[in-house]
């Protein structure tokens, strides 16, 4: 079956991730198949609106796939960052067609970033969302450094990235990490609802919008971030983060 399952219906594009098996984990398979699915709905006249969701009730996005990056280089690293964020991340952001995620589950790592990336956040009830890469000694490398604190502030989205700890769906509306937190039942029709709000305004104005809003924050800490993440991949704690958790145990960080 296609990572990426498409349903379009009055001019509302949905995009759903789908690789349960991993909880939606974004492997280079899954981000090649949203990125494509993107690109297309740019030129499609019948795109307005873009929601994106996981499949399944468990996990939006639960992290870009640690088993594919854990024997990474620097070199590698820092190309996987920079990729993904060309290729995934900034296509989302930068999307002429309003982008709204569903978040219906566990949005972790990668998985938060991408629902960071979108313009509007709707979550579900049991939704999860957090920044857990430096428990596995590295950093958040898809654009989470930025776009956290640029929706969240600085306080908050520094507590998150450190502790690497996990909110709950209410924690994440009261900080306007989430624009709206429904009953999963609902959360699919109430993305596509609000999809459909946005639908009925002028398309070209949604656009310049979007555009005029993204030129208001730089772009200078993304470089410093797909850096930072490469250099990650040198050092020992990375290596104990990422055999723990494919070893399913907690690390001891050597700190080196
Ligand atoms: N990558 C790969 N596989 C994953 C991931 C992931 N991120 N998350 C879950 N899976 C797999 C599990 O390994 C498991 O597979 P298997 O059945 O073969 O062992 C399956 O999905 C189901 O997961 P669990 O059994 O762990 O389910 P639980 O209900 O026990 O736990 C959790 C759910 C809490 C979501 C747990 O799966 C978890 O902690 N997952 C990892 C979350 C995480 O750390 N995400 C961040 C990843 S790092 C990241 O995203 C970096 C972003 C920047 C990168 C830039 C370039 C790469």
């Amino acid at each position: 079956m296609s990572l990426v399952l498409k349903s379009l219906e009055d001019g509302i594009l949905t995009l759903t991730i789908h690789r349960p098996e991993a909880l939606n984990a974004l492997n280079r398979n899954v981000i090649d198949a949203l990125s494509a699915a993107l690109e297309a709905a740019q030129d499609n006249p019948e795109v307005r609106v873009i929601v994106l969701t996981g499949a399944g009730e468990k996990a939006f996005v639960a992290g870009a796939d640690i088993k594919e990056f854990a024997d990474f280089d620097q070199a590698q690293g820092e190309d996987l960052a920079r990729r993904g964020q060309r290729d995934l991340f900034d296509r989302v952001e930068q999307s002429r067609k309003p982008v709204v995620a569903a978040v219906n589950g566990f949005a972790l790592g990668g998985g938060l970033e991408l629902a960071l990336a979108a313009h509007v956040r709707v979550a579900s009830t049991n939704a999860r969302m957090g920044l857990p890469e430096v428990s596995l000694g590295v950093i958040p490398g898809y654009g989470g450094t930025q776009r956290l604190a640029q929706i969240v502030g600085k306080g908050k989205a520094l507590e998150m990235v450190l502790t690497a700890g996990m909110i709950d769906a209410e924690t994440a509306l009261a900080c306007g990490l989430v624009n709206q937190v429904v009953d999963q039942e609902i959360l699919l029709e109430t993305a596509q609802a609000m999809a459909g709000k946005i639908a009925k305004n002028a398309p070209t104005a949604l656009a310049a919008a979007l555009d005029s809003v993204l030129a208001g924050y730089g772009r200078d800490g993304f470089g410093v971030e797909i850096q930072r993440f490469g250099q990650c991949f040198t050092t020992d704690d990375f290596k104990e983060g990422t055999t723990a958790f494919l070893e399913k145990r907690k690390p001891q960080f050597p700190g080196s």
